[in-house]
């Protein structure tokens, strides 16, 4: 096969298959996965490293350990960290390594584009956190308030570096979604219909809308946000006769949905995991999908419920309480539905398993406590204090991070061909699963005690000291069950135990292939008759009306007519000169034209770079 590939690539992109310039051209989903979920880590890392100094400070009251004016940007860098530089493109890793495999795909429908989104996230997080030595980092809290947010109030470049570092983010995104949206529809398996599609397929296909459809909004916010500040238009001035809460309106109309971009993929994940430990048909199939889908779309519902304080009228409250009230519904169903798939199978308790399991304990914590603030007056008391702190830990640390440390478990044996220890799976996950108990359960104590959130110190006399201490000492466990991660994933990708195609005895395609896989994938194009299209080849008899899949098996002769797009550098030159300008924007938007430039002359050379192999 390297050969294939290697034969059409043009002098300019010799196709190396290892080394540094491999890893920089290369435009195979697989890899691009891979690169997104090590950069992910490394920027979980990050963020966890802002937390632990967070909780430092708090443990203590009056601590002056760290000064006011970092700890704000400590949170703030913390929250657009963990959200938008952690989950999501962790999240993005399992869209671009999984997704192809299971729907029997040799790649994503545009696989430069998707290099491109790759290396716009990794510019666009490096532009935002270079804020820190460039003048000092956004510190207007991660939704980033109007007023705070205006020239006078925030006089460093601080906010621009949130504007336009998010930006670009949002470019990655925009770019990844259309692109796993379009591969989704058109590049199925024979035979697999939507309705047969494996769910983390189908909520990688609800996340990408509801990217598509939210984050144009915050978009439209951020370049009011740039405008407001540099050239004085008054789109959130009040003395001009503008709103400032136009603001919280677009934020959160993007901010709901984006909270759903970070839950659904690790809904997807459990939804794979659990039937494949129970040994069992996911409960439901076609609810859960549907679930999903009505989740998407009632996430644009709902958005003022972040706002009940700001004086809505009596209206528009009920009607926010209401929606956000029906939004637990799909939720509530999912939940039943995973929990049937559970009864009465034979479980097997594996790491990826425990972590499924602790996604849905933990989550329900975290849907019980949004249904609390979903009535207006309980979130009059609750909003702003840590209790409102507790929620988002709940839903995103137990819910997002839990399945996705499954989804870890889960495929590391198909993308690297060996399987992380058991053993230290296990101790990770009781630490993590400890860890984040004891640091967020108590926030909602000390926040129903009215702590207010994002203080940097409280007086003694608060009676917090305790309860902060505790989640102090949660967050050091935390910390100590990501290095036992760290541990493990370096011992196994090393000498790990070699995986086999197909370890857990799965259900779908990409269980079918080599682990690691080839760079096609599919020798042979599956076709597909059910939704757990390899459980009914290997189990026919439990099956009576579906005809036998033909899942790629290896096949020396199928193999010489795989061509493979060739390995690009364009796609890092443009996302390069696009940041580039982005940033030389905050010096001075002249100087910006230097990374414009660099940017149209990569879309110069890109376009005229052949995609595919040249026919002499
Ligand atoms: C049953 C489903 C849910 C309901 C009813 C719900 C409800 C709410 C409400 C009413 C708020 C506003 C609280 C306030 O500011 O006073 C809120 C905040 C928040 N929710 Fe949820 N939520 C749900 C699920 C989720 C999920 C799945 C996630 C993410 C994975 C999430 C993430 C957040 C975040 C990050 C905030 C805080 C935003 C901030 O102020 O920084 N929620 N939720
Ligand atoms: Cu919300």
């Amino acid at each position: 096969m390297a050969t294939a590939v290697g034969a059409f690539g043009g002098a300019d992109h010799a196709a190396s298959k290892s080394g540094v310039w491999s890893w920089i051209t290369t435009v195979d989903h697989k890899r691009i996965g891979i690169l997104y979920g090590v950069t992910a880590v490394t920027f979980f890392l990050i963020g966890g490293f802002e937390a632990l100094l967070i909780r430092l400070q708090l443990a203590e009251a009056e601590s002056t350990l760290i000064a006011a004016g970092l700890f704000n940007q400590l949170f703030t860098m913390h929250a657009l960290t963990m959200i938008f530089l952690a989950i999501m493109p962790l999240g993005a890793a399992f869209f671009n390594f999984i997704v192809p495999l299971q729907i029997g795909a040799r790649d994503v429908a545009f696989p430069r584009l998707n290099a491109l989104s790759y290396w716009l996230f990794l510019f666009g997080a490096l532009l935002l956190n270079s804020s820190f030595i460039f003048g000092g980092a956004p510190d207007v809290g991660w939704f980033a308030y109007a007023n705070l947010t205006a020239l006078e109030y925030s006089p460093s470049s601080a906010v621009d570096f949130f504007a336009l570092g998010m930006l670009v983010l949002g470019v990655s995104s925009l770019a990844a979604a259309l692109n796993f949206i379009i591969t989704i529809l058109n590049m199925r398996a024979p035979g697999m219909t939507l309705m047969r599609m494996p769910v983390f397929t189908w909520m990688t296909l609800v996340v990408s809308f509801l990217l598509v459809f939210a984050l144009p909004i915050l978009t439209v916010g951020l370049v009011q946000l740039l405008f407001w500040r540099e050239f004085g238009m008054p789109f959130f001035s009040a003395e001009a006769g503008a709103d400032p809460l136009l603001w919280q309106h677009i934020f959160w109309l993007f901010g709901h949905p984006e909270v759903y971009i970070l839950i659904l993929p690790a809904m997807g994940i459990v939804s794979e995991i659990l039937p494949t430990y129970s040994r069992k048909p996911l409960f439901g199939y076609s609810t859960v999908v549907f679930a999903g889908v009505a989740i998407g779309f009632m996430g644009f519902a709902v958005w003022a419920h972040h706002m009940f304080t700001v004086g809505l009228g009596s209206i528009a409250l009920a009607a926010f309480s209401a929606s956000t009230m029906l939004i637990a519904v799909p939720t509530g169903i999912k939940i039943f539905n995973w929990i049937a798939t559970l009864w009465g199978g034979s479980i097997q308790f594996t790491t990826a398993m425990l972590f499924a399991l602790g996604f849905v304990a933990l989550f329900v914590i975290g849907g019980l406590s949004g249904v609390m603030h979903a009535s207006p007056p309980v979130d009059t008391q609750q909003q702003d204090t840590y209790f409102v702190v507790a929620h988002p830990h709940y839903v995103l640390f137990g819910g997002s991070i839990m399945g996705l440390f499954g989804g870890i478990y889960y495929w590391f044996p198909k993308m690297t061909g060996r399987l992380l220890s058991e053993g230290w799976g296990k101790l990770h996950f009781w630490l993590m699963f400890i860890g984040m108990n004891v640091t967020f359960g108590p926030m909602h104590l000390v926040g129903i005690d009215g702590m207010p959130r994002r203080i940097n110190t409280y007086d003694e006399s608060m009676g917090w000291e305790l309860l902060n201490q505790i989640e102090t000492v949660g967050a050091f466990i935390i910390a100590l069950s990501v290095v036992v991660f760290l541990v493990n994933f370096f011992k196994s990708v090393k000498s790990g135990e070699p995986a086999g195609d197909d370890p857990w005895d799965g259900r779908t395609l990409e269980w079918s292939i080599a682990s690691p896989p080839p760079e096609y994938n599919f020798a042979r194009i599956p076709v597909v008759h059910s939704n757990e299209p390899l459980w009914d080849q290997k189990h026919p008899e439990l099956k009576h009306d579906a005809p036998p899949v033909i899942a790629g098996g290896a096949d020396e002769g199928a193999e010489e007519s795989i061509h493979m797009p060739n390995p690009s550098y364009w796609p890092i030159v443009v996302a390069f000169g696009t940041a580039l300008a982005a940033g030389l924007v905050i010096v001075n938007p002249w100087l910006a034209s230097i990374g414009a430039v660099i940017g149209v002359l990569g879309i110069y050379g890109w376009v005229f770079e052949p995609a595919g192999p040249e026919h002499h």
